[in-house]
């Protein structure tokens, strides 16, 4: 077989075909989390980790060319999607680079100032919570 067997790791309800030892016995009744004494879920839901959007911000003085560099080495925008970014940074007085994990999104925002800092250019970012 090729590919990933990914119905191996899929849990699935009391009484559904599949189950180790189990096959198709009727779930105990009253806790559908328990098949035969043994726990077969513990939770239903896994929760989605919290995002946060890079912001930049403009200013007079850090080049067009320099944002749009930022945003394809920093951020892996592509040629067209960095520089509209950066345009409406520039109309607008801010914009989206990204949207991360926060030890992701601090990861980027440290980057952007240390890039920005080295060349001299007053670019300023920041980070918001989805
Ligand atoms: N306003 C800058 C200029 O005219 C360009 C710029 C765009 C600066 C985006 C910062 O985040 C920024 N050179």
């Amino acid at each position: 077989m090729t590919g990933f067997p990914i119905g191996r790791y899929l849990s699935r309800m009391p009484g559904e075909p599949n189950q180790p030892g189990g096959g198709n016995r009727p779930p105990v009744s009253g806790d559908p989390q328990r098949e035969g004494g043994v726990a077969t879920r513990t939770r239903r839901k896994v929760s989605r980790p919290e995002r946060f959007k890079v912001l930049l911000y403009n200013d007079d003085y850090t080049p067009m060319e320099f944002v749009v560099r930022i945003l394809e080495s920093i951020f892996g925008k592509g040629p067209s999607a960095a520089t509209q970014i950066m345009l409406q940074v520039h109309k607008t007085g801010m914009g989206v680079a990204g949207v991360y994990v926060l030890e992701v999104a601090e990861t980027k925002l440290a980057a952007v100032h240390r890039v920005a800092e080295r060349q001299g250019y007053p670019l300023r970012a920041g980070i918001e919570k989805e």
